[in-house]
């Protein structure tokens, strides 16, 4: 990136992107819920839309010199709805959110009273802090109820189904932070109906996917569906929610003025543009090689020996056990980072719930996803190559200065963007 004007005014500033921008380069970045914009998505994230305030909805706000903001607010709003094949008289599409866990906290707060009931994953299967961790205000405001994957990581939707006659939940959530296989969305909105709950998709993780058709659509079957912006789907920092015409009304004022101010215009532009990347074919060719990618990571990862949880992926990510390798999540991450593999420790699923819990810190397995590899351009054949160097580096760390070596050569082939 040009930083001509930075480097004169705040060169300490300068400094620390040019140090970032280093890392990154040189660097694998095998965290799943991370990717690239594009460079276009980055200069409309710098676009002039940053100094505007635009408390309100489109048409209906309270500052003045909202003429090009509305059209432009709409347009993502329109091409979100194109993105997913949906019909404007079914659902209602806000683009303002922040992130992810304020758009999940507007939707909870939205659609239930203080005190109701929320089922979801737990959160060290896979599920995610905003579903009703403990440690969050989701947590703190709703009685949760868990679901749990079965002892070989997978999801099993009986169980689910029977937890949820007798829980009687009054929305159930399907979206996860570290699952390697297909959701059954159908299955789950099936479930909800049955109970008379409302079904929210959370698709942050694979938004991508399911624009880039590698993953089966929640849209049928769900009353929302929130998502973030920046991971699969490639765009700048933010959220969406899309909900039923008929929720709008008990959802929108949550996001504002429930719990934020004026929306960060300069991102929803960036969205846009990236929502326009994601209608195109090349973007389409793009899902497809991210699960390609992450097929052969998980082959050749099991060559070695690693221990995948469910067998494999069909999606983004992998998720290992570590417990054959002798070591834990914490030390197992930072030897991958001293030879630039840039991964999360994560807890796993097949633990059972009744043994000490996994700590968060140091848990038992990593996780590793595709999407910021394959926007760099790397195929089949690099991953196979990323899976030996991670045996490499776990089973020698003598190994760690050359591994760090051969791959600080291969990023050079493979620009970020
Ligand atoms: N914390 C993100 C992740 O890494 O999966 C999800 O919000």
């Amino acid at each position: 990136m040009d930083l001509k004007i930075i480097k004169k005014i705040d060169p300490k500033m300068a400094g620390l992107i040019e140090k970032e921008e280093k890392r990154q380069q040189e660097t694998l970045t095998l965290i799943a819920s991370e990717n690239y914009p594009s460079k276009a998505v980055r200069e409309a994230l710098s676009s002039i839309f940053v100094a505007k305030y635009a408390e309100g909805r489109p048409y209906k706000r309270y500052y003045a010199g909202q003429e090009f903001i509305d059209k432009m607010e709409t347009l993502v709003e329109e091409r979100a709805r194109e993105v997913f094949g949906l019909d404007s008289k079914v659902w209602a599409v806000n683009v303002q959110p922040l992130s992810g866990t304020p758009a999940n906290y507007a939707v909870w707060r939205g659609l239930l009273k203080l005190g109701d009931k929320i089922m979801s994953l737990h959160l060290p299967h896979g599920g995610h802090l905003s579903h009703g961790s403990p440690a969050s205000l989701v947590g703190k405001d709703f009685k949760i109820v868990n679901y749990f994957l079965d002892k070989n990581g997978w999801l099993n939707y009986d169980e689910v189904e029977k937890l949820a006659e007798k829980e009687k939940p009054n929305l159930i959530i399907a979206g996860y932070s570290a699952y390697p296989r297909i959701v059954d969305f159908k299955r789950f909105g099936e479930i909800a109906k049955k109970i008379g709950a409302y079904f929210v998709a959370d698709i942050a993780h694979i938004a991508g996917l399911i624009a880039g058709k590698v993953h089966p659509s929640p849209f049928p079957y769900a009353d929302v569906v929130t998502t973030t912006t920046h991971k699969t789907l490639r765009g700048p920092r933010g959220a969406i929610i899309f909900c039923k015409r008929e929720l709008e009304k008990k959802i929108f004022p949550i996001v504002f003025p429930g719990i934020q101010g004026g929306p960060h215009e300069h991102s929803i532009c960036a969205i846009g543009v990236a929502l326009k990347e994601v209608m195109s074919q090349k973007f389409k060719r793009y899902a497809r090689q991210i699960v390609k990618n992450t097929k052969a990571l998980a082959a050749e990862l099991k060559r070695y020996d690693f221990n995948l949880i469910s067998g494999g992926s069909d999606n983004h990510l992998v998720l290992i056990d570590l417990r054959n390798k002798n070591i834990s999540g914490k030390p197992a991450q930072e030897r991958l980072e001293q030879a630039g593999i840039v991964i999360n420790r994560n807890t796993i699923p097949t633990i059972p719930v009744d043994v000490p819990r996994q700590s968060p810190f140091d848990p038992l397995g990593m996780r590793l996803g595709t999407p910021a590899l394959t926007t760099r351009g790397m195929k089949e054949k690099e991953m196979r190559k990323i899976a030996f160097w991670i045996n490499e580096v776990i089973s020698k760390p003598k190994s760690i200065p050359r591994v760090k070596q051969e791959i600080r050569k291969l990023c050079q082939k493979y620009p970020i963007p």
